[in-house]
């Protein structure tokens, strides 16, 4: 039976609900983030607390605890449940208002902390890599929403989603028409040895696995552009990965029905990947 924090308080699965009331629900009005836990230890734990708190101040919320309270109380999350590997998703929402969108009426943000056994992607998927189709639905404008906040609002990666289907994961454009992200990761080719991201003013939340990617471009000597890229980038490029707290990384075969280079998962993007699980196996602040 796992075991979920709301605002200070543990409680078993079934009893752990918020009120209708909740502005998180009514208006989709607050924030999270996903992150992993690896060998005991939750994997860049300060850059996930420190995007919640930047995502909190950019929609005029406070969140009710201090990051060093926030910290914690997610590593009691896990200890509670006895988990070394897993998944954790941190939720604040604006808290209980009444059928009102102010959220001047919402007394207290509300904290929900979930840690869970989880794993999301098979096996297979990192050795055979995914298919991804592009999706109709524009991630969202920044003039809208910046894409920067990590909110709950996700109806438009979800489109995308439903868009991409059974065909693989769904590839989102900016208004522009350049590469933003897919639906909840962020993209990377090798062209000629170096490596493209597109850069966040295009639409894509800069990411924590993404940031740790280029990391290990650095470590590697490995040259890292983040430019606008369009389809045909990524359609001429000799390798193409994601990157997520979730898919960590990935190898991407097909864009749009064209293979991606020879098809297959590249060698370059093995050496990342192998990278990014040896740090996430060594690295994290100790949950123990
Ligand atoms: N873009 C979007 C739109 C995302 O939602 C990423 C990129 C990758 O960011 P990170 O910081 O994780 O490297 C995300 C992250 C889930 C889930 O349960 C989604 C994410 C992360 C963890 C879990 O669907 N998205």
């Amino acid at each position: 039976m796992k075991t979920i924090y709301i605002d200070g308080v543990f409680y078993p699965e079934s009893e752990a609900k918020v009120s209708v009331f909740d502005h998180g629900l009514l208006y989709g009005d607050g924030i999270f983030e996903g992150m992993r836990f690896y060998n005991g230890r939750v994997f860049r734990l300060e850059d996930h607390i420190d995007r919640l708190f930047d995502s909190a101040k950019a929609i005029a919320l406070t969140i009710p605890l201090t990051k060093a309270e926030l910290t914690e109380a997610t590593l009691e999350s896990c200890r509670k449940n006895n988990l070394r590997d897993g998944y954790i998703r941190l939720v604040v929402t604006r808290g209980v208002g009444d059928l009102g969108l102010n959220p001047k009426n919402c007394k207290k943000a509300t904290v929900i902390i979930i840690a869970s056994a989880i794993t999301l992607y098979p096996e297979e998927l990192y050795r055979n890599g995914l298919t991804v189709v592009t999706c109709a639905t524009r991630r969202m404008a920044p003039g809208a929403l910046t894409p920067a906040v990590k909110s709950l609002n996700y109806l438009n990666n979800i489109m995308a989603k439903i868009e991409a289907g059974d065909a693989g994961e769904g590839l989102m454009l900016n208004e522009q028409g350049y590469v933003a992200e897919c639906t909840g990761d962020n993209v990377f080719i090798f062209k000629k040895g170096e490596l493209f991201t597109p850069p966040t003013s295009a639409g894509a939340l800069c990411g924590i696995t993404r940031n740790v990617v280029i990391g290990i471009a650095r470590e590697f000597g490995t040259v890292v552009h983040e430019i606008d890229l369009t389809r045909y980038d990524l359609y001429t490029a000799d390798e193409f990965f994601l990157t997520g707290s979730a898919a960590e990384v990935i190898p991407v075969v097909s864009l749009d029905a064209r293979p991606i280079g020879d098809g297959i998962p590249g060698m370059l993007t093995a050496k990342f990947i192998k990278r990014f699980r040896e740090l996430t196996q060594a690295s994290g602040t100790p949950i123990y």
